[in-house]
């Protein structure tokens, strides 16, 4: 099997973590998979990013959006080596997510898209969409900057202009063991 580049998006709280970490289980068996997480908090861009998100910092709607999407661009030699030397990449969050939750802010969306143009294109981006009522059943947002009922509602709202026809928009309001199941249905593996 060539290596895929596979990004999963979502809500806060649609079951993001889980559902990479089955899928890269399920992929497995086929060849080599790895996970990929963004922000990847362990850079030196990656902890001013945790700081910013747990409100122990503070920056410009502008200044935070460039570091999310540095925070790509540093990854991405490792990337690119990854799925050239056949390794599929499961990624949790990448340039969608950039652009929602900056958009959401108010920030222009093509600007807000502009920063990753030229970053590794996905072979299939899945989404994974939660209703507000199972999110909060769930046991709520938690204490993160844009972990919020109006916030989330404007996210979404950006994600869906962000849709295009060959994405999966999984309702994740399901088991976790369903909602596997459709991503796996729609990667056809
Ligand atoms: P996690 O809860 O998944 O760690 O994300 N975010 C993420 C952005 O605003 N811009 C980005 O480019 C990315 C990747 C989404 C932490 C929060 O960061 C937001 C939720
Ligand atoms: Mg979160």
């Amino acid at each position: 099997m060539k290596a895929k580049f596979i990004i999963v998006e979502g809500l806060d709280r649609a079951g993001k973590s889980s559902q990479c970490e089955l899928l890269v289980k399920e992929l497995s068996k086929s060849g080599p998979v790895e996970l990929l997480k963004f922000p990847d908090r362990t850079t030196a861009v990656g902890k001013m990013i945790d700081a910013y998100l747990q409100s122990k910092s503070d920056l410009n709607d502008q200044a935070i959006h460039l570091l999310f999407s540095a925070n790509r661009w540093e990854a991405v030699e490792d990337i690119k080596s990854k799925l050239n030397s056949g390794v599929t990449l499961v990624v949790d969050r990448f340039s969608y997510s950039g652009a929602a939750f900056s958009a959401a802010k108010g920030l222009d969306l093509g600007w807000c898209k502009h920063p990753d143009v030229g970053l590794p294109e996905p072979d299939k981006v899945i989404f994974l969409d939660v209703s507000e009522e199972v999110a909060m059943q769930r046991g709520g947002y938690g204490n993160e900057r844009y972990e919020k009922l109006e916030f989330q509602r404007k996210v979404r709202s950006i994600f869906q202009q962000l849709r295009e026809p060959n994405w999966a928009w999984i309702n994740a309001d399901e088991s976790v063991e369903n909602v596997h199941q459709r991503i796996v249905q729609a990667l056809g593996v």
